[in-house]
């Protein structure tokens, strides 16, 4: 069987090594190398060109080398009769909670305070507060946001999570709904992004969602930069409903040279780095749903593409 892997940010060879160890027999065509077409039957991607995998004349399987699969749900071309499964890999999934801890701890000991007084060579103690102390809510408890809760809430913050449907987390204040999302946010001091972007989540952190938020909350947005509404995230800085924001993702990536946000005193920019999935971990539930795709059997996470993710 060969393989199509298409990523103009994952290693190639890294990912093929990785993917040859388990199924010694798979051709692992890189893009544009793809050879003849006809004999591709699965493929790997993160950000393929439009219409590449329409292209595919024999494509049975498509793999995301993302949790987020709303890109390829963009692309008008997507064949929709193909499964397409989303990347469900623990090292993707320990890699963006560490990041969510990362950035709560960050906000937690006021870090973001004294970087803005270090620019004006200020020496002002802010007394520590134990993690209790600190309400994190975090908007969508799928894979990631499951277990990011989880690892806050083993280093004792006050955790609260909101998804569409009711989860029950250990250790965790779980809502859900329309209903519940002002019940949610009331008390939240550092509000998380995790959402999927789907149509009923594109816009939804702005201005009426900071409006509910305590006033000086923190925002941490590592989902999909059409979550946030923009220019209502600069409005909700500039007077001071929210304090401080942290984006890793955008409308457009990269983020353009003379955007607003690279020169904001408070907002902190990462270049959509706060997940990753090695090869040697990713490969192998690749490789089992190579497997299943090849004795017949039922894939693993199938994306439902009416729910969007
Ligand atoms: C993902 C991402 O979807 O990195 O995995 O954004």
């Amino acid at each position: 069987m060969a393989l199509l892997f298409a990523s103009p940010d994952d290693d190639p060879v890294a990912w093929t090594r990785a993917l040859r160890q388990r199924l010694p027999d798979l051709e692992v065509r890189v893009f544009p190398d793809l050879g003849d077409p006809a004999a591709i039957e699965a493929a790997l991607v993160w950000l393929p060109p439009p219409g590449l995998l329409a292209s595919l004349p024999n494509l049975r399987a498509i793999f995301s080398l993302g949790a987020g699969v709303d890109r390829l749900l963009e692309d008008p071309t997507l064949p929709a009769d193909i499964p397409l499964c989303r990347m469900v890999d623990p090292s993707l999934t320990a890699s963006m909670a560490e990041f969510v801890l990362l950035h709560v701890l960050r906000y937690h000991r006021d870090l973001d305070l004294y970087e803005a007084q270090q620019r004006r060579a200020e020496w002002r103690l802010v007394l520590p507060k134990p993690p209790s102390a600190t309400v994190v809510g975090l908007l969508g408890l799928g894979e990631l946001g499951a277990a990011s809760a989880r690892l806050l809430a083993r280093h004792g913050f006050a955790v609260r999570g909101w998804s569409r449907t009711h989860k029950a987390i250990e250790g965790v204040r779980c809502f859900a709904g329309p209903e519940e999302f002002d019940a949610f946010l009331a008390e939240v001091g550092v509000l998380v992004c995790l959402l999927p972007l789907t149509p009923q989540t594109r816009g939804i952190v702005n201005a009426s969602l900071f409006d509910r938020l305590p006033a000086g909350a923190r925002l941490v947005n590592l989902a999909r930069g059409a979550h946030l509404v923009e220019q209502d995230l600069l409005d909700a800085l500039d007077t001071g409903r929210l304090a401080h924001a942290t984006l890793d993702v955008f409308v457009q990536e990269p983020l353009p040279k003379d955007h607003p946000f690279w020169r904001h005193p408070r907002i902190t920019i990462t270049p959509h780095a706060a997940s990753y999935s090695l090869p040697e971990s990713g490969a192998e539930i690749v490789a089992e749903n190579l497997r299943r795709l090849r004795d017949g059997r039922p894939l693993l996470h199938v994306v439902d593409r009416a729910r969007g993710y």
